[in-house]
Formats: structure tokens, sequence, C-alpha cells
């Protein structure tokens, strides 16, 4: 097959989605990456550079887009501007980015006839009470609650929009929290993995019971290419590895990993409009297009992700201070 464009290919999914492209198939890979904040050249350094090209642009720049689209036969969409903490504090990116930026996108694959897969999350279907026994599944409602799953939910839109309308040939896949390498420290896990090397007590919001359903990002890499290889176009994947947790439970294991006891936490301010559970029901990705996790076992996954920080402190510590102190000015 010819080239794959990956947007977002520097950031911590893609980069991770474009190892196992090279690993497992024989695809040349464009990045098209803006290269924010949330972005790290060093998560592509060790790729073939005769299979590897990274582009530094914004998917909301329409010549560019349209200029690389006539060069690819197909296109996985991870860029967006990604934490919820973020879109409380200035929303705009969130939209220009994740909104704008993903009609640019539908505009050129319309134009060129380019496949594309659009990656999503579970937060677009809001959330569900801790007692409720339902998941997830393609068929639950939207029902975004911040202003990042808005974007994200309003970009799901679009694609199922152009598609109907205009024929595009596109999926979407909703995966739920990704934890692992290269994960940006104002994420929860790696935020507290590095206050921990720090001394410093993890910080966790309102009461810690808040569910996550963690997934490797290794099985969402996984995942995306068995999508973009064998799905149906038009139709949407959730992609999810049964690993739901709460907060003080994931927190509880990494303290364990330093030697400290569940009552070394530091319960801070609660995120406004809190999303108190997510869970995913992944069985239609399971049974049509026979996709399975590799890790099974979450916390034989966080352990080797601590491990990563601590081997990796190079890579970090020149963002933990600036990180630190945004969340400082709102009591977290
Ligand atoms: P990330 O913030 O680590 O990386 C995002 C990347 O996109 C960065 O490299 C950044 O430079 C790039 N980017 C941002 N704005 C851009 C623009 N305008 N033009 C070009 N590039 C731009 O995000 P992530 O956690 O790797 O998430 C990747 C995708 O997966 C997102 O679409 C996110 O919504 C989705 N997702 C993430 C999770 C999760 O747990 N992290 C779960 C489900 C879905
Ligand atoms: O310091 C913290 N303390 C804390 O208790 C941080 C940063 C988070 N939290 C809580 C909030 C959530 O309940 O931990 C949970 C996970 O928080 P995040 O890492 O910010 O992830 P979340 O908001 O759940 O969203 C993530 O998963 C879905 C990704 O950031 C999204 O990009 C993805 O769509």
């Amino acid at each position: 097959m010819a080239d794959l464009l990956v947007t977002g290919g520097a950031g911590f999914i893609g980069s991770n989605f474009v190892h196992h492209v090279v690993n497992n198939t024989d695809r040349s890979v464009t990045v098209l990456d803006k290269l924010t904040y949330a972005a790290s050249r060093e998560s592509l350094a060790e790729l073939p550079e005769d299979r590897v090209e990274l582009v530094v642009g914004d998917v909301a720049d329409a010549p560019l887009v349209d200029k690389l689209f006539a060069e690819h036969d197909a296109v996985v969409h991870f860029a967006a501007e990604s934490h919820n903490d973020n879109s409380l504090d200035d929303p705009g990116p969130f939209i220009q980015t994740n909104i704008v930026g993903t009609f640019t996108l539908l505009e050129a694959a319309r134009r060129h006839d380019v496949r594309l897969h659009h990656v999503s999350t579970d937060e677009v279907y809001g959330d569900l009470d801790l007692d409720d026994p339902k998941r997830f599944t393609e068929d639950t409602p939207y029902n975004p609650s911040s202003p990042y799953s808005a974007s994200k939910a309003g970009s799901d839109h679009l694609v199922r929009a152009w598609v109907r309308s205009f024929g595009v040939r596109a999926t979407i896949s909703n995966c739920s929290n990704n934890y692992g390498p290269w994960q940006h420290i104002e994420k929860f896990i790696p935020r507290q993995i590095t206050n921990l090397i720090d001394g410093v007590l993890p910080k966790v919001y309102g009461d810690g019971l808040n569910v996550r359903d963690w997934i490797h990002a290794d099985d969402h890499s996984s995942a995306v290419l068995t999508i973009l290889e064998k799905g149906r176009s038009g139709e949407t994947y959730l992609i999810g590895a049964d690993g739901e947790r709460n907060n003080l439970q994931v927190v509880t294991a990494i303290l364990e990993h330093f030697g400290r006891t569940k009552d070394d936490i530091e319960f801070v301010t609660d995120r406004a409009g809190h999303d108190r559970r997510y869970a995913i029901e992944s069985g239609k990705l399971r049974a049509e297009l026979g996709w399975a996790p590799r890790y099974q076992d979450f916390e034989a996954g966080l352990a080797d992700t601590i491990t990563w920080y601590q081997e990796h402190e190079d890579w970090w510590r020149p963002h933990k201070q600036a990180t630190e102190a945004f969340y400082a000015t709102k009591g977290q």
C-alpha cells in the first residue's frame, strides 16, 4: 500500500501508532503535526528516516492539507487538543483544532477521495453513574460534558455528515483512557508518577471515586490499524480493554510501587463538570474485526510505565515546573 498520513503523530498516541505501523506493515508514514506543547520529536527519533517524514504544520491549514492529501491514499487523524483541564481554562484552541481542523481534513478527503480514519474518545458519550451496570456502545447517545469532549463530539458529527452527504470513505473510533510511555505529564497517571519521583504527594480531584476504563496505548494503536485495514466505511468502533478502575485504585497501585501507603494522597479541588464514570463495550470491534488487547493486566502495564518515567526523566523534567504551576493556579 502507498503512504499513510498521520496527523498528530508526534503526540502520545499518534507517535505510538507510527511505531506500530512501521513495525507491523510495509507502509511509509508522513506525520503532520503542529508540534504544540504536547508534542515530542523524541518520540519519533528512533524511527527509520526512509520510512517516516515529519511535516510541521497545522491541520487547519487548508492549502497544506490539500497538498498532503493529494500525495497520500489514507489518513489517520489523531491531532487534537486533548486535555480536559486546558479546555476548561481556554476552550478556543479546542474549537479551532478539533472542529475546524477536522472540517479541513474532511474537505480534502472529499476532493481527493482519500480514506480517513478519525480517532475520537469515549468522552463524547458523557458519563455513567458508578452503580450503572451499563457500558458505552456504538449506539449510546452523544452527551459531552466539557469543551474538550464537546469539540470531539462535534468533530465526530462532521465525519458522519461528510460520509452520508458526500460519500467520504471514513471510519471513527472512540477509545477509553490511554496510559503508557510518552504521555504528557499533565495527564493523571504520569502526573502522579512524576510527583512521587519528586517526593510530592499524588493530587486527586474530589473524592477520587471517578472511574476511567484504562487501555495501554499499544492496544489503541493495534485497534486503529485493524480498523484502517478491515473496518467498514461509515462505521464507528469502540475501543476498550475492560480496564475499569477508580482514581483511588490507580493512585494506590502507583503508591505501592514507590513503597508508600494509600494515606499518602492529597485531595485537591475537583474538576468542573468532572465526568463520573466511563466504560467501554468493545464487542463489535472484537467480533467483527477480530481485534483483542495484548495488555490484559493493567497493574503490570502500569508498573512498566512507572519504570519508563523513572528512566526518562530527561524527557519530562523540563515540563514539570510549568505543568505544576498551571495546576497550582487552580488549587489542583
Ligand atoms: P496529545 O495531546 O498527546 O497529542 C496531540 C498531538 O496533536 C500533538 O503532537 C500536537 O502537537 C498535535 N496537534 C495539536 N494541534 C494540532 C494542529 N492544529 N495541527 C497539527 N497537529 C496538532 O494527545 P493524545 O493523548 O495522543 O491523543 C491523540 C488523539 O486520541 C486525540 O484525538 C484524542 O482526542 C484521542 N484520544 C485520546 C485518549 C487519551 O487517553 N489520551 C483517549 C481516547 C482518544
Ligand atoms: O491531577 C489529576 N488528578 C486527578 O484526580 C489529574 C490530571 C486528573 N485527575 C482525574 C481526572 C479524571 O477523573 O483523573 C482522571 C483522568 O484524568 P485525565 O488524565 O485528565 O484524563 P481524562 O480527563 O479522563 O481524559 C483522558 O481520556 C480520554 C484524555 O486526556 C482524553 O484525551 C481522552 O479523550
